[in-house]
C-alpha cells in the first residue's frame, strides 16, 4: 500500500478500509475529529498535524514523528506510540489508557488531565513535560525520565518509577500511594503534601527534596538518601527509616535517632519516631502514636550481649514497631506483663507491660 500524502486521500482510503499507511507524509495534515482506530501509520510524518478528537484507539504510530501535533481529546487508547516523537505535542485530556509509549519523546509534552491509566512510559523521555492531574494510576515508568516535569495533583497509585528519573519534578500534591520508587532519583524534587503511603523507597535518593507534609506513613525509606530533604510536618507513623540519611536539620519533630551503643530515648505526648540503631537501647513513647525500629542491626547477626531495645510502652493500638524481614522469622512469648520478641529464636527485644500474642495489630515488616 502505498504512502498517503494529504489528509482526503487517507480518509478515503480508510471509509474503504486500507488500514496500512506507513510512512505517510501528512505533516500540518487536519484529521480533527477523524475516525482512524487501529490504523497502522507506523514511522508516518504528523507533525504540526491536527487531530484534536481524532480516535486513534488501537492505532499502531511506533516511530511517527507526531511534533507539535494537537491530539487534544484525542483517544489513543491501547495505541502503539513506542519510539514516537511527541516533543511539544499537546496530548491535553487525550484518552492513552493502557498505550504504548515505551522510549517515546514526550518533552514539553502538554499532557494535563490526560488519562494514563496502566499505559506503558518505560524509558520514555518526559522532561519538562507538563502532567499535571494526569491519571498515571498503576502506569509503568520505570527508568523514564521526567525531570524538570510537573506532576502536580497527579495520580500515581501503585505506579512503577523504578530508577525513574525525577530531579527537580513538581510532585506537589501527588498520590503515589503504593508507588515503587525504588532506586528513583528525586533529587530537588518538590514532594510537599505528597500522599506517599504505603510506598516503596527504598535506595531513592531524595536529597534536597521537598517532603512538607506529605504522608509517609508505612512507606520504606530504607537506605533512602534524605541529606538536606525538608521534613517537616511529615507523617511517618510505621514507616521504615533503616539506614536511611537524614540531615540533623531535616525539619522532622520527634525523631529520636540513637548511636551505635547503648541509648535511652524518651519521647513526648505527641507521634515520636525512635531508631536505635544498634547497641542496648531503651525506648520511652509517651502518649500519642509512636514508631519503634527494633532490629536495625539486620544484616549482621545480632549479639545478645551488644544489641537489645527495651519497650517501656508498646500499645499495639497506637503504636507500631517496626521490623526488617518477614512476620515468619519472628516470635512473641508473654511472660508475666512483658512480652519477649525473638528473631530466628534469638531473644531481641522486652515490650515492657504489653500483652501481645501475635503481629496483627502494631507490627510493621518491610521484607
Ligand atoms: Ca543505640
Ligand atoms: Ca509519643
Amino acid at each position: 500500500m502505498p504512502a498517503v500524502n494529504t489528509a482526503q486521500n487517507l480518509l478515503s482510503l480508510y471509509s474503504q478500509k486500507v488500514r496500512t499507511f506507513s510512512n505517510s507524509i501528512l505533516n500540518g495534515a487536519n484529521l480533527r475529529n477523524a475516525n482512524l482506530s487501529s490504523a497502522n501509520l507506523s514511522s508516518a510524518n504528523l507533525s504540526n498535524a491536527n487531530l484534536s478528537n481524532a480516535n486513534l484507539s488501537n492505532a499502531n504510530l511506533a516511530n511517527a514523528n507526531l511534533y507539535a501535533a494537537n491530539l487534544t481529546g484525542a483517544v489513543l487508547s491501547r495505541a502503539n506510540l513506542s519510539n514516537a516523537n511527541l516533543y511539544n505535542a499537546n496530548l491535553n485530556s487525550a484518552n492513552l489508557y493502557d498505550a504504548y509509549l515505551n522510549s517515546a519523546n514526550l518533552i514539553y509534552a502538554k499532557l494535563n488531565s490526560a488519562n494514563l491509566t496502566v499505559a506503558n512510559l518505560a524509558n520514555a523521555t518526559l522532561s519538562g513535560a507538563n502532567l499535571s492531574s494526569a491519571n498515571l494510576y498503576a502506569a509503568n515508568l520505570s527508568s523514564a525520565n521526567l525531570t524538570y516535569a510537573n506532576l502536580a495533583n497527579a495520580n500515581l497509585y501503585d505506579a512503577y518509577l523504578y530508577d525513574a528519573n525525577l530531579k527537580a519534578a513538581h510532585l506537589n500534591s501527588a498520590n503515589l500511594s503504593g508507588a515503587n520508587l525504588y532506586y528513583a532519583n528525586l533529587t530537588g524534587a518538590d514532594l510537599t503534601d505528597a500522599n506517599l503511603i504505603g510506598a516503596y523507597l527504598a535506595n531513592a535518593t531524595l536529597r534536597s527534596t521537598g517532603l512538607t507534609y506529605a504522608n509517609l506513613t508505612g512507606a520504606n525509606l530504607r537506605y533512602a538518601d534524605l541529606t538536606g530533604a525538608n521534613l517537616k510536618g511529615v507523617k511517618v507513623l510505621g514507616a521504615n527509616l533503616f539506614n536511611a540519611k537524614l540531615s540533623s536539620n531535616s525539619g522532622l519533630d520527634n525523631l529520636y535517632i540513637g548511636k551505635p551503643k547503648n541509648d535511652t530515648l524518651i519521647g513526648t505526648s505527641k507521634d515520636d519516631f525512635f531508631v536505635g540503631q544498634g547497641g542496648r537501647d531503651t525506648f520511652t513513647g509517651g502518649a500519642g502514636k509512636d514508631t519503634f525500629t527494633i532490629n536495625d542491626f539486620v544484616g549482621a547477626k545480632p549479639s545478645l550481649f551488644t544489641d537489645y531495645t527495651t519497650v517501656k510502652d508498646f500499645k499495639p493500638v497506637d503504636d507500631f514497631i517496626v521490623l526488617q524481614g518477614k512476620s515468619d522469622q519472628y516470635s512473641l512469648t508473654q511472660r508475666g506483663t512483658d512480652v519477649f520478641l525473638s528473631h530466628s529464636g534469638q531473644e531481641i527485644a522486652t515490650l515492657q507491660n504489653s500483652h501481645v500474642s501475635n503481629f496483627s495489630q502494631g507490627f510493621s515488616f518491610f521484607g
